[in-house]
C-alpha cells in the first residue's frame, strides 16, 4: 500500500488527507479504502480484487453495486469492477468469467516497479497466484498483479500485469475483462460515444457478427455485445445527471456492453427487478483474440475512468475539454493522470 496516513479528526470529506486504509466491510470481508484530499474515494475488496466503490468529491457513488449483492464467497460480488480472468464468458470446464473474481487476493507489498514514473500516491497493489485447486482446473502458473490508483482529480486507474510463471516451458492463453458496472440515473437517458460504426458480436443473436449502424448508441432493450477493436476512449453520457464517464483503455482491444433489462433480471437472485434501469456495464476486454504468454512474458492491461460534467460544443461532446477545465479549477492538474 502506498500511504497509511489518516487525520486524527476528519470533519468532512473535503478536509481529509489522502490515505490508504485496510479495513473490513459490514460483510466481514477485508477491503482497502483509498481517499484523496478533496474527498474522492474508492474501495477495493480483497475478495475478487474487486473495486466496489468509487465516489466523487460530493460523495456520490459512481459505480453500481446491487442492493442484493451478497458479499458471500464463493459467489462473485454483483457490481463494481469484477475481474474476468483467465476467461471472459463460458468455455470448456472453467467457470463463467474465470476464477479471479471469486478468489481472495493478497496485498502485494513489494511489486516490481512500473517502467514509467508515478505521480499518483494513493494506490494499493494486489496479487493473485493460483492455488493447488486452481491448478487442477487451469493448469498454469501465473502472477496477476493489480494496481488500483486514485488520482488527485478523482480518476480511478486499474492496471493489471499478468505473468506466465510456468516452469515447464508451456505458454498459456487467456481472455480478460474489467466488467465495469457504471451507475446511471436512468438507462433510457444514457448514450455511448466511441463505438459507432464498429463491428460487434451479438450474444443475443447467436454470437453472430454485425456492424453498428446507428449514429449513437442508446438503450431500449437488453444488450449483450462485444465491440471489436474499439477505440482507446469511450464516453458514457448520462443526460439526466449531466455527467460523462470517460473510459480510457490500453492493451484491451474490445469493449463489452451489457444491460440485462427486465426479463433477464428475474433469474438473477443478486439483482433487484428494477435495478437494470440504474446500471450499465461497459467493459474493456480482450476476448476476440486471446492473449498468449510464453514463460517469463508479461501482459499489461489498463483502464482509466474519470467522471466529468457533460457539455456540448457546437453539438459535439468534448469531455476532454471539460475534464481539463475541471482539473484546472480543482487545482489538481499537476500529476493528475500519471498513475503508472
Ligand atoms: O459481460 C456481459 C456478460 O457476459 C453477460 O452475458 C452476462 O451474463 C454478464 O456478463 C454477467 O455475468 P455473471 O456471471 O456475472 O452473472
Amino acid at each position: 500500500m502506498a500511504t497509511t496516513s489518516t487525520p486524527p479528526t476528519p470533519k468532512s470529506p473535503r478536509q481529509q488527507a489522502s490515505s490508504v486504509e485496510r479495513t473490513k466491510g459490514p460483510s466481514g470481508l477485508e477491503k482497502v479504502v483509498l481517499r484523496e484530499a478533496r474527498g474522492f474515494s474508492a474501495e477495493v475488496h480483497l475478495y475478487g480484487g474487486q473495486v466496489t466503490s468509487w465516489k466523487n468529491d460530493r460523495g456520490d457513488e459512481l459505480l453500481f453495486v446491487s442492493n442484493k449483492a451478497t458479499f458471500k464467497p464463493p459467489k462473485a460480488i454483483r457490481g463494481g469492477i469484477p475481474i474476468c480472468f483467465p476467461q471472459f464468458g463460458t468455455h470448456g470446464n472453467l467457470e463463467k468469467h474465470g476464477f479471479a473474481r471469486n478468489r481472495f487476493w493478497a496485498i502485494d507489498d513489494n511489486p516490481p516497479p512500473f517502467p514509467e514514473s508515478t505521480a499518483v500516491k494513493t494506490f494499493v497493489d494486489l496479487i493473485l497466484k493460483p492455488s493447488e485447486e486452481d491448478l487442477k482446473i487451469w493448469p498454469h502458473s501465473f502472477e496477476f498483479r493489480l494496481r488500483v490508483a486514485l488520482g488527485p482529480g478523482g480518476d480511478l486507474v486499474l492496471i493489471s500485469r499478468i505473468r506466465n510463471t510456468n516452469t515447464d516451458g508451456r505458454p498459456f492463453s487467456f481472455t480478460f475483462a474489467y466488467h465495469t458496472y457504471f451507475s446511471v440515473s436512468d438507462i433510457s437517458e444514457v448514450r455511448i460515444e466511441g463505438l459507432e460504426t464498429l463491428d460487434y458480436i451479438d450474444y443475443l443473436r447467436g454470437k453472430e457478427r454485425f456492424t453498428e449502424q446507428g449514429d449513437a448508441i442508446v438503450f431500449e432493450s437488453e444488450v449483450d455485445k462485444i465491440y471489436l477493436d474499439a477505440p482507446a476512449k469511450i464516453a458514457i453520457i448520462d443526460h439526466e445527471k449531466k455527467r460523462t464517464f470517460v473510459l480510457r483503455k490500453d492493451g484491451l482491444p474490445d469493449a463489452v456492453l451489457w444491460n440485462p433489462w427486465d426479463k433477464k433480471t428475474k433469474n438473477m437472485q443478486d439483482f433487484g427487478d428494477e435495478e437494470y434501469k440504474h446500471m450499465l456495464c461497459v467493459e474493456p476486454a480482450a476476448v476476440e483474440m486471446p492473449i498468449t504468454l510464453k514463460p517469463g512474458e508479461e501482459w499489461k492491461g489498463k483502464m482509466e475512468l474519470s467522471a466529468v460534467p457533460s457539455s456540448y460544443c457546437s453539438g459535439q461532446l468534448d469531455p476532454d475539454k471539460e475534464h481539463l477545465m475541471a482539473l484546472i479549477l480543482s487545482g489538481a492538474l499537476a500529476g493528475a493522470d500519471a498513475a503508472s
